[in-house]
């Protein structure tokens, strides 16, 4: 199956990667961040402001979108992209991930998880057959396939089984999309590597995934509790034997340092809730660390969030405006903040494009997360 994939340059110094990838709306140029729209929109943002940053591709949520207002209601509307008026590449999680970390009363079955809505309580049913029949609904770019992520700590029987019912459900996904005319339509399906911290397990399931032949590749189940040096230990561990010429995905992490250290293990895309989510609590991301405006140090400062950063915000307006509009609760906090903050990590990304256009990414990434850290002290 073709890939969509250029692997344009690989770093020598790490396993950093420089890629291309083509989806039916337009080319993602990798490794990139993407922000993540849940419920048809990225919190706080129009699509406008979304171009502006240089957004090259957003998130939505199968589950999310499924509850409400269902995804046939969106198939109605003209699909996804019409719907929320956002043109460029969208990609879909599962929804099967939300269900372990949102929905009541789940039950695993052999074909999928029975649960209920934490919306309404109505009971529900997600599989192989609805999720692809949702992201076909929702007109996905990228659809993901339905996995079971083991929570943290796990043992080993109990992750063996997850990895196992993963690679099932992937199989019947990837039939699917063959059978329904999916990738003939230019969709991509991606399969999800499981395996918690069973480092074997992790090779396994990259293994018997990549005989599926699938567009692109994700590593899921790290960012679920553990410390940081085994998250990227389990992306290590993942990492090399995912197929090199496929898109590599980490789905839901992390901080600015910790992407610049997943992308020299090589991962090409990146999705977190966390530069929006801290955005509306005041917390703003800078190359010296993040600062939280609404400290009192703050309250006189005529400086902006970042000295030359070319956003709307660095633009027009100082960290005490910002501090005010927090304090008095305005809206406009959010959008102004949201707007930084994802504006800088996709920034941050452009500039790991640059250094690995210019092979210098090794040097560069180990300065850049030193001055960042030195800011956390
Ligand atoms: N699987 C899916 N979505 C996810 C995850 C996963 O393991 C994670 C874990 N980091 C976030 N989102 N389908």
């Amino acid at each position: 199956m073709p890939s969509h994939f250029d692997l344009i340059s690989t770093d020598t110094a790490t396993a950093a990667r420089r890629g291309r990838l083509r989806t039916r709306h337009g080319v993602v140029e990798t490794p990139i961040f993407m922000p993540v729209g849940t419920q048809g929109t990225v919190k706080a943002l129009t699509p406008a402001h979304l171009h502006e940053i240089g957004a090259q591709i957003i998130l939505g949520n199968t589950y999310h979108l499924n509850l409400r207002p269902t995804s046939e209601l969106v198939a109605e509307m003209g699909g996804l992209h019409e719907f929320m008026g956002w043109n460029k590449p969208i990609l879909t999680d599962s929804g099967g991930f939300q269900v372990f970390s949102l929905a009541k009363l789940r039950k695993l079955k052999p074909d999928g998880i029975e649960f209920q809505s934490h919306i309404d309580g109505k009971k529900l049913f997600l599989g192989p057959k609805e999720v692809m029949q949702i992201q076909t609904n929702l007109g996905s770019d990228i659809a993901m396939v339905i996995d079971e992520c083991p929570p943290w700590p796990c043992d080993r029987d109990a992750c063996a089984s997850a990895v196992e019912r993963s690679f099932r459900w992937a199989g019947q996904c990837r039939d699917i999309a063959v059978d329904s005319g999916f990738f003939e339509a230019g969709h991509h399906l991606f399969g999800i590597v499981q395996g918690s911290t069973f480092d074997d397990q992790r090779r396994e399931a990259a293994e018997s995934l990549a005989t599926l032949d699938l567009p692109g590749y994700a590593v899921g189940g790290v960012s679920v509790g553990e410390p940081e040096p085994e998250m990227l230990k389990q992306v290590g561990a993942t990492t090399p034997f995912m197929p090199a010429d496929k898109p590599r995905y980490t789905m839901g992490l992390g901080t600015p340092p910790q992407l610049l250290k997943m992308v020299a293990l090589g991962v090409d895309m990146f999705d977190c809730v966390l530069p929006s989510r801290v955005a509306r609590n005041g917390l703003v991301f800078t190359p010296n660390g993040p600062i939280n405006l609404r400290n009192e140090k703050f309250r006189l400062d005529k400086s902006p969030i970042v000295e030359g950063l070319d956003n709307y915000t660095c633009r027009n307006f100082t960290r005490a405006y910002l501090r005010h509009l927090l304090l008095a609760e305005e809206m406009l906090a959010g959008t102004l903040l949201t707007l930084h903050n994802l504006h800088f990590y996709l920034d941050l990304m452009a500039q790991v494009r640059a250094h690995l256009e210019a092979g210098d990414y090794a040097s560069w990434h180990l300065e850049w997360i030193a001055r960042y850290e030195a800011g956390l002290a």
